[in-house]
């Protein structure tokens, strides 16, 4: 059992890597997701650990309990407490994932099922599919829309998630560490093709910024 359990941590943990995970942060704007999702974990296993605990007394020999210190205690003053705790935590991340101060503007636009990108160039806009180019380093916002239903853009390792909708332009803010390719995919149902409907984010060496980019033929 106990050699179950050990052979079990690793498996878990290696879920927690890989091109599409959330828990293997490539820049400040995920980095702060994760460690939400962290504190979350950390705290939900807490809370169970102790209902497993006042379940394991129930086991017990019965005892004397003083009423209000289990009604007000536990079960309104402690779940307050949790409940404040999280929120404050949320809204000061949720603040800080946020665009604030200038950054370089990319457009998405999200349709059946793929993605287009387009860059200002010195040369005049650049449009790309598949491929989104940013700079290492930098903060970028993205300007996401979409032609014909709701899609959703999420690179999990360099940002949050946000919906790309016909009518409407959302905007994103992620940033990249180190240059390097991100995968990113459409994380809304948008029908028979939505599984395939990923792209690739490259972020360049700020010092090799802007790359020479290929106008792709319109679709
Ligand atoms: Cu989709």
């Amino acid at each position: 059992m106990k050699c179950a359990a050990l052979l079990g941590v690793p498996l878990l943990l290696a879920g927690c890597r890989g091109p599409l995970s959330a828990l293997s942060p490539a820049g400040p704007v995920a980095q702060d997701v994760a460690g939400l999702w962290w504190a979350m974990l950390t705290g939900a296993a807490g809370l169970t650990g102790m209902v497993l605990a006042l379940v394991a007394m129930g086991f017990g020999r019965p005892r004397q309990v003083r009423e209000g210190r289990w009604s007000f205690g536990l079960g309104v003053w402690f779940p307050l407490g949790v409940l404040t705790l999280a929120l404050a935590g949320a809204i000061w991340v949720g603040e800080r994932i946020l665009p604030h101060g200038p950054a370089l503007e990319v457009r998405a636009h999200a349709r059946q099922w793929s993605w287009t990108f387009t860059h200002e160039g010195p040369d005049g806009p650049v449009e790309t599919q598949g491929v989104l180019h940013v700079p290492a380093g930098q903060p970028v916002d993205v300007l996401i829309t979409a032609a014909d239903v709701i899609h959703s853009f999420w690179v999990p390792r360099l940002g949050g998630k946000m919906d790309a909708i016909p009518g409407r332009t959302n905007r994103l803010r992620i940033q990249a560490d180190r240059p390097g390719t991100y995968e990113g995919l459409c994380a809304e149902f948008c029908g028979l093709d939505h599984a395939d409907m990923r792209f690739d984010v490259i972020a360049h060496d700020p010092a090799l910024w802007p790359p020479r980019l290929t106008q792709a033929p319109r679709p």
